[in-house]
């Protein structure tokens, strides 16, 4: 879906109209700077607002007339990021997020990371005070000024710059934005200083030609090495594929589907990186069997691979051919360890997998022009039967996908973020779209922001998908007020809260400490549970405007209590169902989770 080609939907855009400014010719530099912004046809930017960057703020009020981009308030930096993150993830291209100096990018820093590793392209804009100390306003302006402040988030971004002119500054965001969509995507930031969007200019510079600085097209691999691994793949007795990191595009989809599918290829898929294989595909498989048996690997930009393959081995050698295709390497730096283990790779093709697999596929039909036979579909775990809602006393987190799948059917659903306590098979995943992936760096509190945005970009979109966030009460209570730029903007959103009242990943944790050490497990939830008093999340939506529905304690109410939340959200409401489920995780999850160790 390409959301920027298609007009913005009225609903929620009409709001926040400026009067206008009375016609003059009097220009300023952030006005310079804003009108880049509008070229490079930026829909929206997500801001917490701030003096160092009032010039800025004002243009786009007042000089753009706070339309493309248009401002979406958030009541945190965190919030902005991870709605510019959510943005990206279905979208596939970078909003802006605006935050102040300095204290608003140190806020944005942990929403910052989350993108960087979830390699979400996202224009971070911030300000400094003024660099020459002459004028600075006492106090404030100090504050706000650092010696380096891209430092902040230079480890875990792709590029930043505090341009010092403003045909620099113009310049800046045009790079920032170029390399932002430049594979493998990720956040940006630039820095404009006070005084250079305050000063007046005799006239706005004329815009650089777009088309002459687009993003580069994705390199191909090279031919040979593809004919290499078409080799592989067709000599292989158990070829497997580890569909990683993948595009929303459903065409890049099918032709994943069709290289399975030539080469009788099993697949494996991540649930860190989104919905990039059909889960009930005959060659859809998980575990860590399919692992053991293959004798040779293809991955797709796989998150961890080294890291799959030992734990699969459970450390011993690797005999399969692994055949890698990943650009990743390109932003890997010294500081962030995102880069996970190094694998052990017979043949590299350094591209971006969509990239590839056309060539792929094409190189395969030629060397085997007929696909073996599919398998039978295997045994999938599934979602507990309806009736299991009337038998049961408390409520379980897979009690909700149940719930949730009578209530909708099969109306087209985007499951934006899954919490841990979810388990694989679920629910089905048969579109790009069906699933949004993780967020990224393991930061918790980014599932309202992240979710905000995704809605977002999907009513934006024209879809009709539902849009649904199971979220766990910890990330919900860390990043609740984003929920409030939904409400305010009207953008529907389903929020189902998977509330164990704890943060109970880290109970877990306790748990295995204290056995490790011969003490007392039972005390494992001692500085975990959120209890005593219980939080009113229900209470805490609708202080936002948003329809509350709960806490829903009884498994028979969970039905109506989604059947109600649906229907709003159809209505255009932001929804947030506080779902009481026992503290526990399947088996699988508690086994993923100590060896993620979140
Ligand atoms: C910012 C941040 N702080 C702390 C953690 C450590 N952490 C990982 S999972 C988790 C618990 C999350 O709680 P919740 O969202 O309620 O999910 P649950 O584990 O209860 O299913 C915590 C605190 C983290 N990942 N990120
Ligand atoms: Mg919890």
């Amino acid at each position: 879906m390409d959301v920027q080609e298609k007009p913005l939907a009225a609903t929620g855009n009409e709001i926040d109209r400026p009067v206008p400014s009375a016609p003059s010719n009097r220009v300023w530099g952030s006005d310079a700077i804003a009108a880049v912004l509008r070229e490079l046809d930026i829909p929206y930017v997500a801001l917490n607002p701030g003096a160092s960057y009032r010039g800025i703020h004002d243009s786009i009020v007042n000089y753009l007339g706070n339309t493309r981009p248009r401002m979406l308030l958030c009541l945190h930096e965190e919030s902005a990021v991870a709605l510019a993150q959510g943005y990206a993830k279905v979208t596939g291209r970078p909003m802006a997020a605006f935050v102040h100096s300095n204290v608003g990018l140190m806020h944005a820093t942990m929403a910052i990371f989350n993108a960087w590793c979830d390699r979400a392209p996202v224009l971070v804009l911030g300000a400094t005070g003024p660099m020459d100390s002459t004028r600075r306003r006492p106090w404030i302006e100090w504050i706000h000024t650092a010696r380096d402040q891209g430092a902040l988030i230079r480890n875990f971004t792709k590029w930043d710059d505090q341009p010092a002119s403003v045909a620099s500054a113009q310049e800046a965001i045009l790079r920032a934005w170029q390399i932002a969509n430049t594979a493998p995507r990720g956040p940006v930031y630039v820095n404009f200083d006070l005084a250079l969007q305050e000063d007046e200019i005799t006239e706005v510079p004329p815009m650089p030609a777009l088309a002459r600085h687009a993003p580069p097209t994705a390199p191909e691999p090279a031919g040979p090495l593809v004919r290499l691994a078409a080799e592989l793949l067709t000599g292989a007795r158990r070829p497997l594929i580890l569909a990683g990191r993948g595009s929303r595009d459903i065409e890049a989809w099918q032709r994943r589907v069709a290289l399975a599918e030539a080469t009788g290829a099993r697949v494996i898929t991540d649930r860190k990186s989104g919905a990039t294989f059909p889960t009930d595909h005959p060659l859809h498989v998980s575990g860590s069997a399919p692992i053991l048996e293959a004798d040779v690997i293809l991955s797709f930009d796989w998150v961890d691979l080294a890291g799959t393959l030992h734990t699969a081995h459970a450390g011993k050698p690797v005999t399969a051919k692994i055949v890698q295709v990943s650009i990743d390497q390109y932003v890997h730096n010294g500081w962030s360890m995102d880069y996970q283990g190094l694998p052990p790779v017979d043949l590299y093709l350094l591209a971006e997998p969509d990239v590839a697999v056309p060539a792929l596929l094409a190189a395969v039909k030629e060397l085997r022009p007929h696909a073996p036979p599919l398998p039978e579909p295997g045994q999938r775990p599934g979602r507990p039967p309806l009736s299991a809602l009337e038998e049961a006393s408390i409520i379980q987190t897979p009690h909700i996908a149940t719930a949730l799948r009578h209530v909708l059917g099969n109306a087209p659903t985007t499951m934006i973020r899954l919490p841990q306590s979810w388990n694989d098979g679920l629910w089905e995943f048969r579109h790009p779209l069906d699933y949004l992936g993780t967020d990224g760096g393991g930061g918790i509190g980014s599932g309202p922001g992240m979710s905000v945005g995704a809605a977002l970009a999907l009513r934006d979109g024209g879809s009709d998908r539902l849009p649904v966030a199971v979220l766990g009460d910890g990330d919900f209570l860390m990043g609740v007020t984003a929920l409030w730029t939904a409400v305010r903007n009207s953008i529907p959103l389903l929020v189902i809260v998977a509330n164990n009242r704890s943060f109970f990943n880290d109970e877990l944790h306790q748990e295995r400490v204290a056995l490790q050490r011969g003490r007392p497990p039972e005390n494992r939830w001692i500085g975990q549970a959120i209890r005593d008093p219980d939080i009113d999340l229900a209470t805490m939506a609708r202080g936002q405007g948003a329809t509350g529905i709960g806490p829903v304690e009884d498994p028979k109410k969970l039905v109506p209590a989604l059947r109600e939340a649906v229907a709003a959200v159809r209505a255009g409401k932001v929804c947030v169902v506080d779902v009481r489920v026992a503290p526990g995780y399947s088996p699988g999850a508690t086994a993923a989770i100590m060896q993620q160790g979140r």
